[in-house]
């Protein structure tokens, strides 16, 4: 028999209520409708104010809980897994998560610097990385489409590691269950010292689609001190407000409509504001920036496709810098759209601000990022009366 001691019980009654009470509830939404991007200082219950830095834990739990419910599906981690295996050899981490009787095994490799003994600096490509990474840092390689299927096309949905777990119906799209195996491999790697890597140093970056799926995992693993989406594009960076206006305006972007048919990256939940307004989405992608504040986030873009909805990417993630602001990390969020080349191609000329954030966080130099570099003229998308009319708190 399980007697608490009478110090567990007090704790239980002094943090419970007071983590709960502290937190405003969640509303009914159904009405909600906002032409603009939805104010990150206010509750969505549309009038408790964010003014402390308890208030923002609330109002980041909640904004989790609002995409996850909306667009991204559940992330199914509390309580976490039931069980996590791990075994280590040489460059490969072996992971088996069991759930309610049934196993997955996925195996990360991980390419070592060839000098140094570690624990080394670490970044988790997601499907690989294409940016280029410097000298002492490992690089984990993860294959993020055997856990979640991404094939351009709803044939896709529910197919992958994740869903053999979790069931081909869970609500989570592919993004989540990505972000879903990107913690599993922070667990792995904290029972794991053989493996050698700095568990405070460690980041995630990918491009295209898999941009997309590193900053969801950066947004979900607080664990990542640092998110790198490299033209990542609609459903990514980009607002899904904004891109719709682009559009509107005759720029051929990816819009919500758009990329519900063509992928599974988001959760079916999504099709129902995808499908009609997405002024009805209680958040938007600046809400998923502000989520990985003030972690570093160097986001990357590339001004030559239209498609990838660049200007939308800048209004959303100078949004996303309020969050920052209001947490006094400022420089934390850079933002660097280079004018063009082929997608994915990492041109040289950005090295050096990647090179700032890449020292700052994980080798903890004191470069300058304060990066906000754009050969566009985006006057028009970038927040102001028209799309962040909120006021920025200095949370306390
Ligand atoms: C930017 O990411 C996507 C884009 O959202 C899709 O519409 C397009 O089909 O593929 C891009 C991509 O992943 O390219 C590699």
């Amino acid at each position: 028999m399980f007697y608490p001691t009478l110090q567990a019980v007090l704790a239980l009654c002094l943090l419970l209520p007071a983590v709960r009470a502290q937190c405003p509830a969640i509303p009914d939404l159904a009405s909600y409708n906002n032409t603009a991007l939805p104010d990150l200082f206010t509750f969505v219950d549309g009038h408790t104010k964010v003014l402390t830095l308890d208030d923002w834990a609330c109002r980041r739990a909640e904004i989790s809980t609002l995409m996850q419910i909306n667009e991204l599906g559940t992330l199914p981690d509390d309580p976490p897994p039931e069980a996590l295996d791990v075994s280590f050899s040489e460059d490969t981490l072996t992971i088996t998560v069991t759930e309610g009787g049934k196993s997955i095994t996925f195996a990360p490799t991980i390419t070592y610097p060839t000098t140094g003994t570690g624990p080394f600096p670490a970044i988790i490509g997601m499907g690989g990385v294409s940016i280029p990474i410097p000298s002492g840092i490992a690089i984990i390689n993860f294959d993020n489409e055997a856990m979640a299927n991404q094939d351009s096309s709803p044939a896709s949905r529910g197919v992958g590691l994740f869903f053999d777990l979790f069931g081909s119906d869970a609500s989570a799209g592919a993004m989540m269950a990505w972000a879903w195996a990107v913690r599993r491999i922070m667990d792995a790697l904290e029972r794991t010292p053989a493996a050698k890597i700095n568990l405070a140093k460690v980041g995630v970056s990918g491009c295209s689609r898999d941009g997309k799926g590193a900053l969801v995992a950066g947004a979900f693993e607080p664990r990542l001190v640092l998110t790198i989406p490299q033209e990542s594009g609609s459903g990514g960076t980009d607002s899904w407000r904004i891109s719709d206006y682009v559009l509107s305006t005759g720029i051929l972007t990816q819009t919500a409509s758009e990329i519900v048919q063509e992928n599974v990256w988001l959760s079916t939940n999504f099709d129902q504001f995808a499908n009609t307004s997405t002024d009805r989405l209680p958040f938007d992608h600046h809400s998923l920036g502000a989520m990985v504040a003030p972690r570093g986030l160097f986001v990357i873009d590339n001004l030559g496709y239209d498609w990838l909805g660049p200007f939308s990417s800048y209004g959303a993630m100078v949004a996303a810098r309020a969050a920052y602001q209001a947490l006094g990390a400022t420089d934390s969020l850079g933002i660097s759209q280079s004018p063009n080349h082929t997608h994915c191609e990492f041109p040289d000329y950005q090295q050096d601000q990647l090179s700032a954030f890449i020292d700052k966080f994980l080798f903890d130099q004191p470069t300058d990022t304060n990066i906000d570099q754009t050969a566009g003229n985006y006057t028009f998308v970038v927040p102001n009366a028209r799309w962040a009319p909120w006021r920025v708190p200095k949370l306390i």
